[in-house]
């Protein structure tokens, strides 16, 4: 029996729609993370990033959204390429580009625009621009076919659908997928498939905090601390 920690976050939201999709079997734990418990000394052991999501496949712990895609993809065999070795390289390059460039670039998005103290002008700015950068890239190979590997609905969607749903919010933008058709078709259709349905729905099963308090601040942003001791 696979062991998921969830939270509601775009990063674990990737992974219950693979849990989802393949019907494997698995338990939620929930991970309160504007109570502090991703840094839980049981949770380090599984994900010494103090970071949900993470995954624990009998005794094996997994830890980072797009490798638990990986991982799971490869442990089932489903919703991978077609086996070739140029589907394999466009999986591969568009699932790191989607955790290195997507990923980091929306969640500083998100904390500059919405969490930091002024003056953030230059920050909002910075991750503004390269988030949206992204997003066009992303868009455009899905210009070229209905997913991002062409007719293969694959982990790659999976980990664009986790973050490009929450793209106006990204982007501080209620009309910022007009620039962005393409990445908008694919969200609302994955959206609608019942995995995704079902995989949304697992929020309500769990009461997480929902206010963003100094208590969820302090746990949520550790650095802060640093600068008020210099302070
Ligand atoms: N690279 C990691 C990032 C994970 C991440 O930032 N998760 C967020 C939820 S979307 C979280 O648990 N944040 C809690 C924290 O930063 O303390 C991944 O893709 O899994």
């Amino acid at each position: 029996m696979l062991k998921f920690y969830f939270h509601t976050g775009p990063n674990p939201m990737k992974v219950a729609l693979f849990l989802e999709e393949s019907g494997l079997e698995y338990e939620v734990v929930p991970v309160d993370t504007r109570k502090g418990e991703q840094h839980l000394p049981d949770f380090l052991k599984i994900n010494p990033n103090a970071k949900t999501p993470a995954l624990l496949d009998g005794d094996i712990p997994v830890f980072d959204s797009n490798a638990i895609l990986l991982y799971l993809g490869e442990k089932t065999g489903q919703f991978m390429d077609d086996g070739s070795p140029a589907q394999r390289a466009q999986l591969l390059s568009w699932l790191m580009f989607v955790a290195t460039g997507i990923g980091p670039y929306s969640g500083q998005s998100v904390h500059f625009r919405h969490f930091a103290p002024e003056p953030k002008e230059y920050a909002v700015n910075r991750y503004g621009f390269e988030v949206e950068r992204h997003y066009k890239l992303l868009d455009a190979q899905l210009a070229k076919g209905r997913y991002m590997l062409g007719d293969t609905y694959s982990i790659v969607d999976m980990a664009v659908w986790g973050w490009a749903r929450l793209v106006p919010f990204v982007l501080g933008e209620p009309s910022a997928y007009d620039m962005m058709p393409n990445v908008k078709r694919l969200v609302d259709e994955i959206s609608a498939r019942p995995a995704a349905v079902r995989a949304s729905a697992l929020k309500d099963r769990f009461t997480f905090k929902t206010e963003m308090d100094a208590d969820a601040r302090k746990h949520l942003f550790p650095s802060n601390a640093r600068l008020a001791a210099a302070e």
